[in-house]
């Protein structure tokens, strides 16, 4: 299902060196080589999606998926938000050009460990 000029079904297969976060049988996260915070972790589907543009409805329940593993994640990094909710971080999927995307293989951002601002840029 890879395709094969894509850089991060290269990294799933381990053709492309990462540094690995977390990984099962449909995921798989690792630190972004660019990162915009002190936590930056995608996670992304082992199957190649080109992205949410082209999400197919058989797709929902990875992408739930995805967003759980970044949940647990987020947790294990200590950027879970305490009880006055303080704390936090964010979760991305650029979709499109003008939105940011620029890797072609559906990535959910994890971002985290400073504050952020409100529209993002
Ligand atoms: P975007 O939403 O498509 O812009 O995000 C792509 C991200 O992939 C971006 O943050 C890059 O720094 C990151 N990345 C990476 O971690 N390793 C790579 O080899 C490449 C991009 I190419």
């Amino acid at each position: 299902m890879e395709h094969e000029s894509c850089i991060f079904c290269k990294i799933v297969k381990g053709e492309i060196p990462s540094k690995k976060v977390y990984e099962d049988e449909s995921v798989y996260a690792f630190h972004d080589i660019n990162p915009v915070a002190p936590v930056h972790i995608l996670i992304i589907p082992k199957k190649h999606i080109f992205g949410i543009q082209e999400l197919e409805e058989r797709d929902e329940c990875l992408v739930g998926h995805m967003f759980y593993v970044a949940k647990k994640i987020a947790q294990e990094q200590g950027l879970a938000p305490d009880e006055s909710l303080n704390g936090g971080y964010r979760l991305v999927f650029n979709v499109g050009k003008d939105a940011g995307q620029s890797v072609f293989h559906l990535h959910l951002h994890l971002i985290g460990g400073r504050a952020m601002g409100w529209p993002p840029g």
